[in-house]
């Protein structure tokens, strides 16, 4: 039953003035223009390209927001199950294209209802350029790489599934920090994203959630009462939480679901101990504190920092989101029983695991539950995703810092792991040393939580992101958790990404040669990708291949555009022989064990054997016979705190000064760092591969989910047998993918030789050290990468380059071979990539998470 605060008699007029979306391209004008000279306080008279984009991303949104708020209506009405995606981080990257591409029509429908083309048109007549209009909005950068990348796509297909959930996050001022790229090093500069405002986000203020950190636990009501029974929690400082919403539009779909991003405020008590002492200025620096509590994200990707405020970030955002839903729930009068039927809470990695304590501590100490009952409500309602077995990854709180910001919390994790370590030893008596090692508490040492164990206990299922982490991870951080549980509370849902943005958003002109194609004009594999296997027909057919090879060409030109303009119109890139030179991209974060240092290696070796080849006597053709064109092209920000990392951006720029000012050299090689990698960035680089590298040291890249939108828009892979690339593997056959390097199985065993014997460098790698040392790349400083050759040759050389090296070269051999010699081979194995890339959309990866996980189901709109 839906309430109302509206009296019944009232009702009539409501109804008479319901809110219409714009429908045709002249009431989108119309909407628009409106926008314009009201919300806007512009007019045709000053009206530019800013303004343009605010007015049609307002009318955009009022439509969403219509159809937002009947979704919203439904679900209530239907008392249907919801889903909420709770994640520190959500990579959104533009919403207006995203938008236009999710509105109602689509070609071949002539309904003359607006479409992304008819909204096109209207902005023409109405005297802007669509192209020009986009790229006014700043990216919604609140993320670091694939983890926040992966929430944005999974609200996408959650909306497009009909699936009612939320997702809720943090309404950061600033988002991941502005890479500027100064004499070759990385300058991180802040990013404010909201500096004109943002006109997709609902700021609700009459929506205010009173959030509580420090203070002490009282039990002076019942002093004899265990920690088990009924606390309360005297908070000691308070802020507020301020929701801000994002309409999530699904493809094809009314359905619109919500991102909801809090953000702190100063509550409105005034400290009148401080004022009455004359001490204004100060008590009005505390009230400014409290904002600054989500001015930041953490800018590490893979590696925790174990900052109090990061914690404070958490705990602040999980007691906002946990106070909505069980506010929700109470509206339903259910039992508490029934919480877990209408509520699945997933946590995208252990960022939120305090949610789970600060369900438990709500239904003991504020709705009064019996523990236990209290706890299988609990662990019913939520479900862990983990996303990385690298130990500098894995959260772990001192308990020194934990109790003092959250005391009746840390009370509560005693508890949970009081009762879970007599479960364990019931079923291992006598296991002391399983104890030790399964605990919630480390006990060596300076005792610290550890997160992901808290997760797994307070969820009902645990998921890795690809099948090869999925087993990964039960068989190394989390074996004793599956040796208590049994094998079935761990599980695997392979990654996806959204084909929306990453394959008819980034590649407009694919795209349209694929429908054609494939004779579907409504772009329905967009929604059901197993329809682009219809591709395997064409693969050998000589015209299609023409012209796939010509958008490929399209936007090699588009992506020479975006490096001409980072190199401050520095022609980097030949155009007269772009058609015949390989482009070869890395773009993620910067990360030693996504080896960027291997890659920037083999470029260095390439080099230095095509000099060695010119002193030789060989003429530029026979040079290029061995070693043919070819541009390698790095993407990507470091933690600024990542000495190695930030080094490695260094010396690939340091090289890509020497490498494109060598005459002898010309266009047959060339390096470019494109500095700021984001996501509207990667919408052009991606469609450009033709090769890329997805490389990392074997077991230690979780899923990659780049590498999936490389295959998506016809680039080939060389990489590793790590993560999805397993599955890309098996998806599209090992024919049209260059794997290589030693395996995850066999790390362990590498890694113990270096450490205990002395092996011998490749003599290529030899080669690439000593040019480094001898400074050719650094005349100023020789040793300024010795840290690079020394991690090698000296620090037992953790992600095994030198066991890789010799194999790299010889597949990206290879691949020249192929690129350059078969050439129509080479581009059967880019529409083969494609037509069997569907597995990897993000939509089957929600319907997986749905049917399995969060036993929850789609709810249509009529
Ligand atoms: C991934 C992270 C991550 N795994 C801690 N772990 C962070 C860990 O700020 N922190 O503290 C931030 C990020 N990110 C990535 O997740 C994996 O490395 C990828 O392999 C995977 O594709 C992606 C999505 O599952
Ligand atoms: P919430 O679920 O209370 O956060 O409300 C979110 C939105 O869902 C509201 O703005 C309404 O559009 C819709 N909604 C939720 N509950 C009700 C209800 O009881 N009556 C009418 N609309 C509701």
């Amino acid at each position: 039953s839906i309430d109302t605060m509206i009296p019944l008699k009232s009702r009539t007029l409501w109804n008479k003035h319901q809110v219409k979306k714009f429908e045709n391209p002249d009431q989108f004008e119309d909407r628009f223009i409106s926008h314009v000279e009201t919300n806007l306080g512009r007019s045709l008279y000053n009206c530019d390209d800013l303004a343009a984009y605010e007015a049609t991303s307002m009318a955009l949104r009022d439509n969403l927001t219509i159809d937002w708020n009947k979704t919203q209506q439904r679900i209530t009405a239907r008392d249907h199950k919801r889903v909420y995606y709770l994640s520190l981080e959500f990579l959104m990257g533009r919403a207006l294209d995203n938008a236009l591409i999710n509105l109602p029509s689509h070609k071949g429908d002539n309904s003359g209802t607006p479409s992304r083309d008819t909204v096109q048109q209207s902005l023409d007549d109405l005297g802007f350029k669509l192209e020009d209009v986009l790229q006014q909005e700043p990216d919604a950068a609140l993320g670091n790489g694939g983890l926040g990348r992966l929430a944005a796509c999974f609200v996408d297909s959650m909306a497009t599934e009909n699936i009612p959930a939320w997702g809720y996050g943090l309404h950061y001022q600033y988002g991941i920090f502005a890479q500027k790229i100064i004499n070759g090093y990385q300058v991180e500069t802040p990013e404010y994203w909201l500096m004109n405002g943002n006109p997709w986000e609902i700021e609700r203020n009459e929506i205010q959630v009173p959030v509580t950190f420090y203070g002490y636990v009282d039990r002076s009501n019942n002093p004899t009462s265990s920690t088990l029974s009924p606390a309360e929690w005297i908070g000691g400082e308070r802020v507020l939480a301020i929701p801000y919403d994002f309409p999530i539009p699904g493809f094809k779909t009314t359905t619109v679901n919500n991102l909801r991003l809090w953000q702190a405020r100063p509550t409105t008590e005034f400290d009148f101990a401080k004022f009455n002492s004359g001490d204004y200025k100060n008590s009005v620096a505390q009230q400014q504190r409290a904002e600054s509590l989500t001015a930041c994200l953490y800018p590490n990707d893979n590696f925790v920092q174990g900052k109090e405020l990061r914690l404070k970030q958490q705990y602040f955002w999980c007691a906002a989101s946990l106070h909505d839903i069980v506010r929700r729930f109470k509206k339903t009068n259910r039992p508490w029983t029934e919480f877990p039927d209408q509520v699945a809470i997933q946590l995208n990695d252990t960022h939120p695991t305090l949610a789970i304590v600060e369900l438990q501590r709500i239904l003991v100490d504020l709705e009064k539950l019996d523990w236990h009952d209290a706890f299988n409500i609990v662990q019913n309602t939520f479900s862990y995703t983990n996303h990385t077995v690298m130990q500098e990854a894995l959260e772990k709180w001192p308990i020194s810092l934990f109790g003092r910001l959250l005391p009746r919390h840390l009370e509560i994790i005693y508890d949970i792991n009081w009762f879970f370590l007599q479960e364990v030893e019931k079923k291992f008596p006598k296991d002391v040393d399983l104890l030790k090692r399964i605990s919630l508490i480390e006990e060596n040492g300076d005792r610290q939580i550890r997160m992901a164990f808290l997760a797994i206990v307070g969820s009902h299922k645990v998921n890795g992101v690809a099948e090869l982490h999925s087993e990964l991870i039960k068989t190394t951080i989390f074996k004793d958790f599956v040796k208590f549980y049994g094998p079935s509370k761990f599980t695997n849902v392979t990654n996806g990404i959204t084909p929306r943005r990453w394959l008819k958003q980034a590649n407009p002109k694919l795209a349209a040669l694929i429908s054609e194609y494939i004779q579907d004009p409504n772009d329905d594999y967009l929604l059901d990708t197993s329809k682009l296997t219809k591709l395997t027909q064409f693969a050998d057919n000589k015209e299609f291949q023409d012209k796939w090879n010509k958008v490929k060409l399209e936007n090699k030109l588009k992506l020479a555009d975006l490096i001409q303009k980072c190199y401050d119109g520095q022609d980097i890139i030949n155009r007269e022989h772009i058609g015949e030179t390989l482009f070869d991209i890395q773009v993620k974060r910067i990360h030693e064990y996504k080896r960027q240092q291997m890659n920037i290696f083999g470029v260095i070796y390439r080099y230095l054997a095509m000099k060695e080849l010119f002193k030789q006597g060989l003429t530029k053709e026979q040079v290029a016979k061995k070693f043919p064109p070819k541009v390698s092209i790095f993407g990507g920000k470091s933690a600024p705190g990542y000495y190695m990392a930030k080094l490695i951006i260094k010396l690939i720029n340091s090289v890509a000064d020497v490498v494109n000012n060598d005459p002898q050299i010309g266009y047959l090689l060339k390096v470019a760092f494109i500095p700021d990698y984001n996501v509207s960035k990667a919408e052009i680089i991606i469609p450009a591969s033709d090769l890329n590298e997805q490389i990392s040291t074997a077991g230690t890249e979780a899923s990659g989910t780049s590498n999936m939108k490389f295959v998506m828009n016809g680039g080939l892979i060389i990489g590793t047998v790590d993560g999805a690339n397993v599955e890309i593997t098996r998806e599209i056959g090992e024919d049209n993918i260059f794997l290589f390097g030693n395996l995850s199985e066999n790390v362990e065993e590498l890694r113990y030789n270096h450490q205990y014997h002395q092996k011998p460098i490749p003599k290529e790698l030899e080669m690439t050290l000593r040019s480094l040392e001898s400074g050719m790349f650094s005349p100023e400083n020789p040793n300024e990468f010795k840290p690079l050759w020394d991690a090698i040759e000296h620090h037992g050389d953790y992600y095994l380059v030198s066991d890789d090296f010799e194999s790299y070269l010889a597949t990206q051999e290879l691949v020249d071979q192929v690129y350059h010699n078969e050439q129509s081979e080479w581009i059967k194995k880019s529409i083969l990539g494609v037509a069997n890339i569907g597995f990897f959309s993000s939509d089957r990866c929600i319907q997986e998470y749905a049917d399995t996980i969060w036993n929850v189901e789609a709810l249509k709109p009529e």
